[in-house]
């Protein structure tokens, strides 16, 4: 049966990730290749059976002081100094783990999809249960102040429809980004609790490019004219949408198999006014912080340490 969501379930009562592929079953082992972990290699219930938030994001750095962050808002033991990328066998990837895990996708659909597969096998052979799943970011802003956050309701593609299609065995198969329980509303909460991490809803158009993809029109390539630039953007603005990102479909239609998924970006400019990010480094390096400090937020909230 390869109807819509055939492969992946989610069971809200008891949110054990239940991943529908048979073919899994009659492996003696799986290799998690990118992450350069297995099921007979390593111990992946003790390594990660305890695992109860997943954050992807970021850049590889920005995860690890994202890993290191949490451990001090959190209060957990141990001396984060030396925390170690679990994927240092492999260069893919990185992934650092304090009772929450911090995984750095890479860049684009394609590779979030790859480390997706990977992430959720990992969790299902973990046998973790009742997770939630972050994607923390950064994005362009349409029609908004540089260095909002936006929660987003829905991911879109770059027609505007609320799916991520993709190519499987020569024809298209399309899956929802909009079937979950969202968080968005619990998280505008915690921004409105905190200083500087001004934050809005919004819909989220992915899509596979940065230039040419995103309307912009300072790359090796363009298209087309200003004026068309900025009627798609009036556009997308009118169908809600509010930041313009790389990997959220992909993160959303995969990741059904959560009882909690959401997407948290900042946007660096507003595309309204421009394509560069000229932005001095500092200003960004405190935007880029904002979803980490409201994901924390949120954590610690859900948590009852707050
Ligand atoms: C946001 O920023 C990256 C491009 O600069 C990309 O990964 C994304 O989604
Ligand atoms: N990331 C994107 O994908 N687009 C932007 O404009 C900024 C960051």
């Amino acid at each position: 049966d390869h109807s819509e969501y055939s492969e992946l379930e989610v069971l809200f009562k008891n949110p054990q990730i239940h991943v529908k592929n048979p073919h899994l079953d009659t492996m003696e082992e799986d290799v998690l290749y990118h992450f350069n972990l297995g099921t007979k290699t390593h111990n992946l219930p003790e390594m990660f059976g305890d695992i109860k938030f997943v954050c992807v994001g970021g850049s590889a750095n920005r995860m690890k002081s994202f890993a290191q962050f949490i451990q001090q808002e959190l209060a957990l033991p141990g001396n984060m100094d030396n925390i170690t990328d679990i994927c240092e066998g492999t260069d893919r990837y990185s992934m650092y783990k304090v009772y929450f895990l911090s995984v750095y996708p890479g860049m684009g659909v394609p590779s979030i999809s790859i480390m997706l597969h990977e992430l959720i096998k990992l969790l299902h052979h973990a046998r973790c249960i009742d997770f939630a799943l972050f994607r923390i970011g950064t994005s362009g802003g349409v029609g908004l102040e540089p260095g909002t956050v936006v929660v987003t309701d829905k991911e879109v593609d770059c027609f505007f429809r609320a799916q991520f299609e993709q190519v499987v065995l020569g024809k298209v198969i399309t899956r929802s980004t909009e079937l979950d329980v969202g968080v968005s509303k619990e998280l505008l909460q915690c921004s409105s609790e905190l200083d500087d991490v001004p934050t809005v809803i919004g819909n989220t158009m992915c899509t596979s490019d940065f230039y040419e993809g995103q309307g912009r029109l300072d790359g090796a390539l363009c298209s087309f004219s200003t004026e068309d630039k900025l009627e798609y953007l009036r556009k997308a603005y009118n169908t809600g949408v509010r930041n313009i990102e790389m990997e959220s479909t992909v993160f959303r239609a995969m990741c059904r198999v959560c009882a909690i998924t959401a997407v948290v970006c900042v946007t660096l400019l507003n595309r309204f006014d421009g394509d560069q990010i000229s932005t001095p480094h500092d200003v960004l390096v405190e935007y880029q912080q904002r979803p980490q400090v409201l994901v924390a937020h949120f954590i610690k909230k859900r948590l009852g340490l707050i």
